[in-house]
């Protein structure tokens, strides 16, 4: 998993916010430099609050002590590998008048209706972890992406791909209110997802979205939100309350649905029962007993995408992460070279042409569908089986 930015974790109760440079956090001396004994992390503090960074090379800023420090002390941003602002979370005695809310149970009993993508349980709350894992092993066939360990806090996906519907409700408005899109953005109904959008428009639909509800936009270039034109100097301000794309470690974490170990969120096989993916013969894991494209999405009139929310969903409540349409992910794709390179091998931090995408799609077979697989597209490029999911920091 490599990023151009790392991030992480939340931070959204009362609290005081102290910019800091490493130096400074070092400087602030033992109480907070010095790493932590294990029996000092206060209890109750299980979950994810802070925590780590997929791929960043330890010891870079003194990974564990810095680790460890805002595990006890609060949340952090690093951008660029480096630590960008450190918070100072509340004494636990300050926190008990202000509860956290708790972990939302996945609906798995019925889908949200697509229709109304505003209610409360559009986003699912997915749990932080201190010990997530993604990728596969390399021996995985397919493609075994190889594994990587870390990190992550607390975080909001979307239960279902963004629809026509609402891509089109926020496009009007955002129209009217200063942006520019390359693609208008297609769909093969309202409730199917949109599709044909390119990694621009939809980082800058976000942040149409996120103004047009009154939540601070996460994107900005060169400090302006970022709301017309192509840039790949993008940043993104992972502290905001506005809708944002799930980095690549955040639509795995999601997608896996709490299961780990298996190449999809129910298990090792696929068959068009669960998905919405194109099968074929003697394709690995591929054990549908209907061929080709999905036979009750099927049309000579391209794309094959489903309404979203037309197949089971995994265990955090999450629809069409395997198939249907392939998502735009924050990050880039390292240096875009092919064929996919293995997790460790990715240059770290280096910027490259391509932005990740994951999921599979109608258009594409079995393997693809794997919760593991990374593909990537120049950010210019719009096609008709990929279009996006929202995120949300947040505990
Ligand atoms: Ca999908």
């Amino acid at each position: 998993m490599v990023s151009g930015t790392w991030v992480w974790c939340v931070l959204r109760r009362r609290r005081m916010v102290l910019p800091l440079t490493l130096a400074a956090l070092w400087a602030a001396g033992p109480a907070m430099a010095a790493p932590a004994d294990e029996r000092a992390v206060t209890p109750g503090m299980a979950e994810a609050e802070v925590i780590r960074i997929l791929g960043l090379p330890k010891g870079t800023f003194g990974y564990e002590t810095t680790r460890r420090l805002l595990y006890d002390h609060g949340a952090a941003v690093f951008i660029d590998g480096k630590l960008a602002r450190f918070e100072i979370r509340p004494s636990r005695e300050t926190q008990a008048s202000s509860p956290e809310t708790p972990p939302e149970a996945p609906d798995m009993g019925s889908a949200p209706p697509a229709d109304s993508p505003r209610e409360e349980k559009e986003l699912a709350r997915i749990p932080g972890d201190l010990s997530v894992t993604v990728g596969s092993p390399r021996n995985e066939r397919g493609a075994g992406e190889g594994v990587d360990t870390g990190s992550l806090c607390a975080f909001h996906l979307g239960r279902h791909e963004v629809t026509k519907a609402l891509w089109d409700e926020v496009y009007a408005w955002a129209t009217q209110h200063g942006y520019l899109f390359d693609n208008p953005g297609s769909g093969k109904g309202p409730r199917h997802p949109v599709h044909s959008v390119n990694w621009y428009d939809s980082v800058k639909w976000c942040n149409a979205r996120s103004e047009k509800e009154g939540l601070g936009p996460c994107y900005t270039v060169d400090g302006e939100t970022y709301r017309n034109g192509k840039h790949d100097d993008v940043a993104c301000d992972w502290a905001a309350r506005g809708y944002r794309l799930p980095t690549e470690a955040e639509w795995e974490k999601g997608a896996r649905g709490g299961l780990r170990g298996q190449p999809f969120p129910w298990g090792g096989t696929i068959t068009h029962g669960d998905a919405n993916y194109r099968s074929g013969a003697g394709e690995p894991y591929d054990a549908s007993a209907t061929s080709g494209f999905h036979p009750d999405y099927a049309s000579a009139d391209y794309p094959c995408t489903s309404p979203v929310c037309s197949f089971p969903p995994n265990g955090y409540g999450l629809y069409d992460v395997a198939g249907n349409v392939y998502e735009w992910c924050w990050d880039w794709f390292g240096n875009g070279s092919a064929p996919v390179p293995a997790v460790e091998e990715l240059p770290e931090l280096v910027p490259g042409p391509c932005r990740v995408v994951r999921g599979g799609c109608w258009f594409y077979s079995a393997c693809c569908c794997r919760v593991t697989n990374r593909g990537c597209c120049t950010p210019g490029y719009e096609i008709h089986f990929l279009g996006f999911r929202l995120a949300q920091t947040g505990p």
